[in-house]
């Protein structure tokens, strides 16, 4: 009998500012339960799934900003959350802005938990590759991630999820080969990650045509080059006056879209992620330990330099 997970991804409609957490919790307790009918093991939230996307802002006033954040997890608003996967006995993964005390001081990180089916914490990811700026910059969609957040320090641990290898990313990360490719030597199975992903960006407006294609490209590359399913949640829509992206979807190590989200709203998409599939893939082409060339390969990781 072939190995099998069956994923779902909960994407989310906008979250505007003046939701409260509890409306927001009760949304995904709902996406959680309908993920729990259709026969899904795990559920894939977004980045970000308890808040807007403030970065979207400037804000100066330190306490507006860490109204955004949550200090413990599961906190006192969050708690409903892991009881439902407890009562429903499916996992999830979710994206929250994460305040954590690190160092003896404050620290802000982009985060996601992995929880198991039986509501129990599992493991963190906190976001490393961190886009935009600090300040808001000329010609440019406001994105200040660099101002709200440090670059994640937990690596790219790939963690047993009843037996499944599962790794964690956050938006953009989606975007860089070396996630997939970390994930890969780290021995993953499946790649988990949520996003939000602004549909138009003032820098490139001779680009919007290809937001869709630039959303799914890296994922499909990612998933087919390293042998594993991906499985990627938006948060879509008209989020307080900027549009974001949806298409989050169920990628397979093949690189074929195995299920797409159709609307900007909350929707759950599942599929049963044959895991058996993997080994098969790297039969056809990626049998790692016979043809990589890591020695050749050595610039890649060393320090940034002028030219990159
Ligand atoms: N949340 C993100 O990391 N969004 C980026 C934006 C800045 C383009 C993304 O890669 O989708």
């Amino acid at each position: 009998m072939a190995r099998c997970l069956t994923i779902a991804v909960a994407q989310t409609g906008p979250i505007q500012r003046s939701a409260t957490r509890a409306e927001t919790v009760g949304r995904l307790v709902h996406l959680l339960e309908q993920s729990a009918a259709a026969g899904a093991e795990i559920t894939v939230f977004p980045e970000m799934a308890l808040t807007t996307f403030f970065p979207r802002w400037r804000i100066d006033d330190q306490a507006e900003i860490d109204a955004f954040f949550e200090s413990a997890m599961p906190g006192p608003e969050t708690q409903r959350l892991y009881d439902a996967a407890a009562r429903l006995k499916i996992g999830f993964a979710l994206g929250y802005c994460e305040f954590a005390r690190e160092d003896g001081r404050t620290r802000h990180f982009n985060t996601m938990d992995l929880v198991g089916p039986d509501g129990r914490f599992i493991g963190r990811y906190r976001k490393m590759h961190v886009p935009g700026s600090a300040e808001p910059e000329e010609g440019t969609t406001t994105h200040l991630e660099r101002r709200y957040f440090e670059p994640g320090n937990l690596g790219f641990p790939v963690f047993d999820y009843r037996g499944v290898r599962v790794g964690m990313a956050i938006c953009n990360d989606r975007r860089w080969p070396e996630t997939y490719r970390m994930f890969c030597l780290n021995g993953a199975e499946v790649a988990v990650l949520g996003y939000n992903t602004p549909l138009l960006l003032d820098e490139a407006p001779a680009l919007a045509h290809l937001r869709m294609f630039h959303n799914h490209l890296p994922m499909q590359a990612g998933a087919y080059q390293n042998t594993l399913w991906v499985a990627a949640a938006a948060k879509a829509g008209l989020e307080d006056g900027q549009a974001l992206i949806g298409g989050s979807c169920i990628i397979a190590p093949t690189g074929e879209i195995a299920a797409q989200a159709i609307s900007l709203g909350d929707e759950v998409i599942v599929h049963r992620a044959d895991l058996d599939l993997i080994a098969t893939c790297r039969k056809v082409n990626f049998d790692f330990a016979l043809y990589r060339r890591p020695d050749q390969y050595r610039l890649i990781s060393e320090p940034v330099g002028s030219h990159v």
